[in-house]
């Protein structure tokens, strides 16, 4: 809105010239999405524990979570206002891809939200909404998201496949069908990552860094030409999105650092990972999220994995999945296991950034 209120004013003054500019916006969405969750969250922290809303009591968890018990959660609602707010302030509101992602937030937020208050209500079993309910939902809010990208004339449906700059699938309708798959799956990934303070979050971070400087170069004609990427008119407007989430990201993470003072609950990671492969499928980077998020995909492939050994052969694969029960009950500190996976994840965005040059 500020966007919209301020650029205009170029034509009188000079000076105003500068909104034009997308990095220039991306910077003050950055600050401010940081400055709100910033100063909001520590309001919150106190307001959830006035209305009890405390993460569930369990006794199935490595021996360190029962301290934790207690520990206000939906920080998510914070997140998603301090990605909101700076969006709508200095992005350009005509832009549809702007409106998708931030449905995509508010939808999957939706199903975090009511996941995360059926468990406050259940206090003693800390059961949410079941997963077949859950799953449904997704997968309808990701088909309404994969429907109003692909109805786009100028939608591609074409693949993009790292390192390989001449193979470039065609797949026709059958991309609604991944596109689901890429939201509903990132979605619940970042969800099982979200066990550790800061382990969600600081993945989020590298994937959305990543993804800010893709999104500005799918949006130019230019640069996505030279670099031989898919040029995606206005996907450039998305770089103010990720500048948003980054900021609002870093905020929570203040508070999320070991010992954690808030989590971000189902609201955060359920919205936090549909978004992230939302701006994916626009900016034609299905693929490079599995890389550069490949944190979530290793904990979801450890849950599968340990699901597939039990059910066949009985046994174990890990002491417990998602992978970090593993590492906490071989002994690790959290501290450590969730500096490892974030080296892990900003090594896996080095790679994803090398694959604009190795093609
Ligand atoms: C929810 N919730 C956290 C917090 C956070 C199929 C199965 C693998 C599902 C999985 C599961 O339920 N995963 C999703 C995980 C919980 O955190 C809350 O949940 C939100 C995220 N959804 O924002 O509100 C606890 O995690 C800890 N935490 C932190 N710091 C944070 O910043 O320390 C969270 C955020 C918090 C806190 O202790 O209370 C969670 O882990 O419960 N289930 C599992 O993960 C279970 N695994 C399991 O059963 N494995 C089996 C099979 C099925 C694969 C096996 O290995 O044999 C574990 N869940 C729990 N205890 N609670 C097992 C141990």
């Amino acid at each position: 809105m500020l966007y919209h209120l301020l650029y205009p004013l170029h034509t009188t003054f000079s000076v105003f010239n500068v909104f034009r500019y997308i990095t220039f916006r991306t910077v003050l969405a950055i600050l401010s999405a940081l400055i709100i969750s910033f100063f909001l969250t520590p309001y919150i922290i106190k307001k959830f524990h006035e209305w009890k809303i405390k993460s569930e009591k369990r006794e199935d968890v490595p021996e360190r979570h029962i301290e934790k018990q207690g520990t206000p959660t939906m920080g998510g609602f914070v997140i998603l206002v301090s990605t909101i707010i700076p969006t709508l302030l200095w992005s350009d509101l005509r832009n549809i891809y702007i409106w998708v992602v931030t449905f995509s937030l508010l939808s999957f937020g939706c199903i975090g939200f009511m996941d995360d208050i059926k468990k406050l209500k259940s206090q003693r079993n800390g059961k949410g909404i079941t997963g077949r309910t859950k799953m449904v939902l997704q997968a309808l809010f990701a088909l309404i998201i994969c429907i109003v990208l692909y109805m786009r004339s100028d939608f591609i449906t074409e693949l993009t496949v790292p390192f390989f700059k001449n193979i470039t699938p065609r797949l026709g309708v059958f991309y609604l069908l991944l596109g689901i798959f890429i939201i509903v799956g990132a979605s619940n990934g970042v969800n099982l990552t979200d066990g550790l303070d800061g382990l969600a979050i600081g993945p989020v971070l590298t994937v959305c860094s990543t993804f800010m400087l893709f999104a500005y170069i799918a949006g130019n004609i230019k640069f996505a030409q030279y670099l031989q990427i898919f040029y995606v008119k206005g996907a450039g407007e998305l770089t103010i999105l990720c500048g948003a989430i980054l900021g609002a990201g870093m905020g929570f993470l203040w508070y999320n650092a070991y010992p954690a003072e808030l989590f971000m609950g189902d609201t955060g990671s359920l919205s936090l990972g549909a978004s992230l492969a939302t701006i994916a499928v626009i900016i034609k980077q299905e693929i490079l999220l599995v890389i550069v998020g490949g944190i979530f995909v290793i904990e979801t492939m450890s849950v599968i994995i340990q699901v597939l050994s039990f059910k066949w052969r009985g046994k174990r694969v890990f002491r417990m999945a998602p992978i970090h029960h593993h590492f906490e009950l071989k002994g690790w500190n959290e501290e450590k296991i969730v500096v490892r996976f974030w080296i892990i994840s900003i090594i896996l965005a080095l790679i994803a950034l090398s694959t604009l040059k190795l093609r």
